[in-house]
């Protein structure tokens, strides 16, 4: 494990150089000295100062500015101080050189000052995973909810709980210790509490999970040949992504498009005609295409109703509205547009409930089977009577919430996490 207190680290913050502007954090105890020694006198806390910026020979590096944020009220809990300059590759790795030559300054590894945020308490996993998911983030939906999970919005969450089993495990204490007194004044009898922690637990389970905002929906056309499918898939998509031909059974394989829909992101997955056929490449397709309506969220039928396959959330389009005088369902051509921007609100309209919100935090995939243990934890603890065996469940159900605050049993899961970062952060 990385990140011993004691060092202080040094890294380039900002983005890949050159850039207009470069900006190199340090942090820890050394932090002010070497800033002394390389910037001259510490500027005013959260000032920014312009300085020169020498090497250990006094030559000047660059003039930039200089702030310095005192711990412990920073965003790693140690004293940083942080350095704007000019971002060419040069300017930057001198000005690293400068700052590691200093006593006690080294290079950072990646993740380690949000690694040191953590260790010091400014933040706890859930929100480090919200980090990670915010730096990663490429639509609106996924930089909601990583915002969310990031300011703390599953941390609180889980403390109460947390707050609400330590209070019940502490009456069961007293209630153990009395066990064998006469006057059975220490009844314990934690049923309906337990009953609504169960409540709000699955409340969260139930939420949509974090993985969502990144893969987004899938959302499958499907209908009989010659349907108009893949035009519709173009449409929708902007571009000519899937081959149109008046010939049926030009599509065989799955067309994957992904795309941004207001804000949502969406799988589109175009597919082979429904039909029976004796082309044995075709009924691959034909296969494949079953498979995908199976396996999606939303589907977009361009078949007559009656045909319709089994699905929660199909929308019926009467395609070629333009040549057909009416047919089953929302009319849609592409070649007016008929119809196009009432898919598009439709898609908008389903996938919303289905992806992470930011009102409400999601869980990740690690997260749901370590809440998913509590719940069995408390689910084992209704049905006890023994104070002995309730207080055993109650601490396994507390174990599991602390391993996804990340207070404990999660060492070699850090590293990998931490290493997901960027150098810097
Ligand atoms: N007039 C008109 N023709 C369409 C429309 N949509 C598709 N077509 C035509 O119908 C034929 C089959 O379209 P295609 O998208 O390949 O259907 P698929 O087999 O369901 O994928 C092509 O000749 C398209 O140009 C539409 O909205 N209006
Ligand atoms: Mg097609």
């Amino acid at each position: 494990m990385i990140g011993t207190a004691g060092d202080t680290i040094v890294a380039l913050s900002s983005g890949r150089v050159p850039s207009a502007i470069a900006v190199i954090r340090t942090s820890g105890p050394a932090a002010t000295a070497a800033a002394a020694a390389v910037a001259g006198p510490l500027p005013e806390p959260r000032r920014a100062s312009l300085r020169a910026l020498r090497d250990s020979a006094g030559a000047l590096i660059d003039r930039g500015l200089v702030v310095f944020f005192p711990g412990p009220d920073t965003a790693t809990g140690e004293d940083i101080v942080e350095y704007q300059c000019h971002g060419s590759k040069a300017v930057v790795e001198a000005l690293i050189a400068a700052l590691s030559a200093q006593p006690a300054v080294r290079r950072a590894e990646p993740g380690e000052f949000t690694r040191r945020a953590l260790t010091n308490g400014r933040i706890d996993l859930t929100q480090a995973e919200g980090l990670a998911e915010l730096l990663d983030a490429e639509n609106e939906v996924q930089r909601r909810s990583a915002l969310l999970r990031a300011e703390g919005g599953l941390r609180r969450q889980v403390e109460e709980w947390r707050a609400i089993l330590l209070a019940m495990s502490a009456e069961a204490e007293v209630a153990i210790d009395y066990a064998d007194e006469e006057d059975g004044g220490h009844a314990f009898d934690p049923a309906d509490r337990i009953a609504a922690l169960l409540a709000s637990i699955d409340l969260l389970l139930r939420a949509p999970r974090v993985e969502r905002a990144r893969d987004g929906v899938r959302l499958v056309v499907a209908g009989p040949p010659n349907a108009g499918k893949s035009s519709l898939v173009n449409a929708l998509a902007g571009e000519a992504r899937a081959i149109v031909t008046h010939i049926p059974g030009t599509t065989r394989d799955l067309i994957e498009v992904p795309l941004s829909i207001g804000g949502v992101p969406v799988t589109l997955v175009d597919t082979a005609g429904l039909r029976e056929t004796g082309d044995t490449v075709e009924a691959i397709g034909v296969d494949l295409a079953r498979g995908a309506i199976g396996r999606s969220d939303l589907l977009l039928w361009l078949g007559v109703g009656h045909d319709a396959p089994d699905h929660p959330r199909l929308l019926q389009i009467a395609s070629k509205a333009d040549l057909e005088p009416r047919g089953d369902g929302l009319r849609v051509s592409v070649v007016s547009g008929e119809g196009l921007d009432e898919v598009r609100a439709w898609i908008i309209d389903q996938a919303l409930p289905i992806l992470p919100s930011s009102e409400q935090p999601g869980l990740n995939a690690r997260e749901a089977i370590l809440v998913e243990d509590c719940r069995k934890a408390l689910e084992r603890a209704q049905r006890l009577g023994d104070p002995v065996m309730l207080a055993e469940e109650l601490r396994l159900a507390r174990a599991s919430l602390d391993q996804v605050s990340g207070h404990s049993g999660v060492d070699s899961l850090l590293d990998a996490l931490f290493g997901r970062f960027c150098l810097g952060k």
